[in-house]
């Protein structure tokens, strides 16, 4: 094989094995329609800090509004923000099957004042294999139970009536 393939084969197989590519998130909006966004991605949002406690540790967690991931997926969100869409849920998944659901309307930082973000970083670093690389924050929670660790995935579900 010439030199030049072979480091373009390199290349290819060592970003295979990269773990950018285990940190990507799928979303999916209310039209089924899907996007894959890479660490990268997520990292260019508008970053925001939220103290949360977590059996007692409380730490400093970083990460983007899941308003601002969803609207990637052209979630309803802002002015767009409208009655029909108070019917709006998020399910979030993660990598060991577990999944919550949300009010899209309790992610939205124009209605509550407690803010929902996916961190990916806590005290200024990258979460653990454990927690991350992507999890659900959501300010003002007494128990960590809806704090799902591991996320995959980030859909939008209308489950009240359809869009007039
Ligand atoms: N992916 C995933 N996230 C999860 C859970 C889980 O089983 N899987 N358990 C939840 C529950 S019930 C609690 S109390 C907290 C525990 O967080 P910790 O493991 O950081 O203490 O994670 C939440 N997030
Ligand atoms: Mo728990």
């Amino acid at each position: 094989m010439k030199p030049m393939r072979t480091a373009a084969l390199i290349v290819g197989l060592s970003l295979l094995a990269s773990p950018a590519l285990a940190q990507s998130l799928t979303l999916t909006g209310l039209n089924g329609q899907a996007v894959t966004l890479t660490a990268a991605d997520i990292a260019g949002l508008p970053q925001v800090q939220v103290g949360f406690d977590i059996h007692g540790h409380k730490n400093t967690y970083q990460g983007p509004l899941l308003m601002d991931v969803l609207a990637k997926v052209g979630a309803p969100h802002g002015e767009t923000f409208r009655g029909p869409d108070l019917a709006d849920v998020i399910v979030s998944g993660s990598a060991d099957g577990y999944h919550v659901a949300f009010g899209l309307g309790d992610a939205d930082p124009a209605l509550r004042s407690n803010r929902m973000i996916l961190a990916d970083k806590v005290d200024g670093y990258p979460l653990d294999a454990k927690d991350g690389p992507y999890r659900i924050i959501v300010e003002g929670d007494i128990e960590p139970k809806r704090s799902a660790r591991m996320v995959t995935s980030l859909s939008v579900v209308r489950v009240g009536a359809a869009k007039p």
